[in-house]
């Protein structure tokens, strides 16, 4: 099993000889290719014009100098990305990320999964991702804005509502997304709500886009759950992270019956048996942007802060990893499974290891991989560039009812294709092809481009 079709081990040894020195891409390459051998079996057109290999490379990757002077007067150098990974079936749309750990082969895995992801979701938008090495911890409200204007001086240039459409990702959230759509309006001086989505309410964004990842992800697992005859109701539940992804998706898990116990930081993660306290939680998050054992502090009696460890440790029904990649190991999976979990739904982008999905995948977890059960937030951002090219805006159940409906939608494509492709109940098989189906498609159409 998940063995590379001889066909296409060449494309995979190709890939990691290009790109060098970029793990992380070249893990999300072998995935996808590992789903291929199936399709090119019965299709085999999808072999000519280089198809496979068109699709492995970027139409266009930028790496630019962010100069900035910090509030002590010393000028910060940082480096800018924005990969433009495929635009066949619409314009690039991809987070940003600030996180130090930001690298060009970073960079080109989100933007590969995004191609996926974002054709995943039916909407007419390609793949892209960028973001910077920069790291917002600690620095105050002017650095951040003096960054952000910075980095959308040079990005500016590259976006467009027809060309490319950034929104956020680790370490961007509304007030970034502000300060680079003000950046934008005054260089362009024009009024372009459809450059980036994640906008706040009072200037273009969305209702639920702020929601919609974690409400995503929540309704994709409710809907892998349906499928054994149970849901979210009594089950208990662990969310690592305690950003944007995580914070929606413990609020749905609570709104369907389920007890989340445990969420994280880099710095460790709390448990609370009796259930996370979400308004605490936001406050600490959202507000103060504190650090998690700031949540142990505050909530008093019986409830932990561990510093060192796996939150994979802690018992549960449902795991949903919504932090960052290669966070749950071969070993979490091991003691996950030992401890009687039944689903997982990736949250973050790649957060299990390759190992981790095998371990899952042959215990007979239901398992969501994260280009699937994630692809809310995007799908949402779509909603978005809809509402400000029509300049109109939608009531919040009116939005979510539409993402409900996508995430069913996408749920539904992943069981079937599935299914369709000889792999009943493997969702990674059906989001890989489903999503490179549609890709491949919209490719052949518009020729050797
Ligand atoms: P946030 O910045 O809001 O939160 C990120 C959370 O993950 C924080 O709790 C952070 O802890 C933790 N984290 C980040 N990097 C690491 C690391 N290297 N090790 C341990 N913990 C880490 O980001 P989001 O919630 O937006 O993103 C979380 C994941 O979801 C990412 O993989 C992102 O790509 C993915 N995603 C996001 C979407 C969105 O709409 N925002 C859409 C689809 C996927 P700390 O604060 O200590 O760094
Ligand atoms: O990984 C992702 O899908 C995101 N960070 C959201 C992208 C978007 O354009 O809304």
């Amino acid at each position: 099993m998940n063995k590379i079709d001889d066909k296409l081990q060449p494309i995979l040894a190709e890939v990691v000889s290009r790109n060098a020195g970029e793990p992380e891409f070249h893990q999300a390459v072998q995935e996808v290719l590992e789903s291929l051998g199936r399709v090119v079996a019965k299709h085999p057109h999808y072999l000519e014009a280089a198809l496979i290999e068109r699709i492995c490379e970027p139409e266009r990757q930028i790496i630019f100098r962010i100069p900035w002077v910090d509030d002590a007067g010393n000028v910060q150098i940082n480096r800018g990305f924005r990969v433009q990974f495929n635009s066949a079936l619409g314009p690039y749309k991809g987070g940003l990320r600030f996180h130090p750990s930001v690298n060009v082969g970073i960079i080109k895995f989100l933007g590969f999964e995004q191609t996926f992801k974002n054709a995943l979701t039916g909407m007419p938008i390609g793949g892209g991702k960028g973001g910077s090495d920069f790291d917002p911890k600690g620095r105050s409200d002017a650095e951040i804005m003096r960054f952000c204007q910075s980095l959308m001086t040079e990005l500016h240039r590259h976006l467009g509502e027809y060309t490319d459409v950034p929104a956020g990702d680790i370490g961007v959230g509304g007030r970034e997304i502000g300060y680079m759509f003000g950046q934008y309006k005054r260089l362009t001086n024009r009024y372009e709500a459809g450059i980036l989505t994640g906008k706040g309410l009072s200037y273009g964004g969305s209702q639920a886009r702020t929601e919609a990842t974690g409400y995503g992800n929540t309704y994709f697992v409710q809907a892998m759950l349906e499928t054994k005859g149970t849901s979210f109701d009594g089950k208990r539940v662990v969310v690592s992270g305690s950003g944007n992804v995580a914070i929606y998706s413990i609020e749905k898990v609570q709104e369907f019956g389920g007890k989340v116990v445990a969420c994280s930081d880099s710095s460790g993660y709390v448990i609370d048996e009796n259930g996370i306290d979400l308004a605490l939680l936001q406050e600490i998050k959202e507000v103060r942007r504190e650090r998690i054992s700031e949540y142990a502090l505050r909530r008093g009696e019986g409830v932990q802060f561990i510093a060192n460890g796996s939150i994979w440790d802690v018992p549960c029904d449902v795991a949903m990893p919504s932090a960052t990649q290669n966070e749950l190991s071969g070993k979490d999976a091991h003691t996950l499974i030992k401890n009687g979990v039944i689903a997982v739904g990736e949250g973050a982008n790649m957060p299990s290891t390759p190992e981790a999905v095998r371990i899952f995948q042959d215990a007979g977890v239901l398992f969501a991989p994260g280009k699937a059960a994630n692809a809310g937030g995007v799908a949402t951002s779509a909603l978005e560039m809809q509402q400000n090219a029509s300049r109109d805006s939608w009531s919040f159940d009116q939005t979510e009812t539409r993402l409900a409906a996508i995430m069913r939608g996408i749920h539904d494509r992943c069981y079937e294709t599935a299914d369709e492709y000889g792999a009943p109940g493997d969702y990674v098989l059906g989001a890989n092809v489903a999503g490179f189906v549609r890709v491949a498609e919209a490719m052949r159409a518009l020729g050797v481009v």
